[in-house]
């Protein structure tokens, strides 16, 4: 890892005053089942959870600031035509490496696809989107399903994770990101190849 990092408390801290207390529980619940299902998986159980610590801290910027860092980073401001809900994860990946110091790809590309996913997701990026949706914190119908799901199966829980997101846009009636369609076909199409 990066020299310019931080040392762990101070970036813990860092990131706990940028948000609401509930939103520092819900991280420490990320960081939790991040590392499990690192293990799990055999996914290098520290990236997972840097990335756990960082994957929400811009998820309490104004809007402005979470606009402006995605224009300054200038490569992914398509996703300023969608839904301001995925903004905070590309403006999250972005200040990760300009104000935290982190250069690991594998665990910028968790932050930045913690929301969306995408297509051909790394195993950090798998790991990270299902622990946000799975941990201690989160009720919603069928958590509990996929958090069975998620105890040997990975791709399994993540597409029943992808449907249940895509179920709730829809009768939202909201946009959906292309990402996070293809993030949901490739899994599929993994899984088909796979049995
Ligand atoms: O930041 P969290 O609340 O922990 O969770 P998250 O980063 O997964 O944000 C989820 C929100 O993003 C959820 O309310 C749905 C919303 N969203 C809006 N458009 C899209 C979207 N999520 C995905 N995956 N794809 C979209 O197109
Ligand atoms: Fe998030
Ligand atoms: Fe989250």
């Amino acid at each position: 890892m990066d020299r310019k990092v931080m040392d762990r408390e101070a970036l813990l801290a860092s990131v706990r005053e940028q948000m609401p207390e509930r939103r520092w529980v819900h991280t420490q619940g990320v960081m939790e089942t991040a590392v499990i299902l690192a293990k799990r998986y055999g996914a290098d159980p520290v990236k997972a959870e840097l990335a756990a610590i960082l994957h929400d801290v811009a998820k309490f910027w104004k809007v402005d600031k979470m606009e402006a860092a995605i224009r300054e980073e200038g490569e992914f401001v398509d996703v300023l035509n969608y839904d301001k809900e995925l903004w905070h994860a590309h403006a999250g990946a972005y200040v990760s490496r300009r104000d935290y110091g982190i250069e690991d790809e594998e665990v910028l590309g968790a932050i930045r696809y913690h929301t969306s996913g995408r297509e051909g997701m790394a195993l950090l990026e798998r790991i990270v989107w299902l622990a946000d949706l799975i941990e201690p914190g989160r009720d919603f119908p069928g958590v509990d399903a996929i958090r069975g799901l998620a105890e040997q199966d990975l791709n399994g829980a993540l597409v029943a994770g992808f449907d249940t997101t895509l179920g709730f846009l829809v009768e939202k009636k909201k946009r959906i990101y292309p990402l996070t369609v293809l993030a949901r076909n490739d899994l599929l199409a993994e899984i088909e190849n796979t049995n």
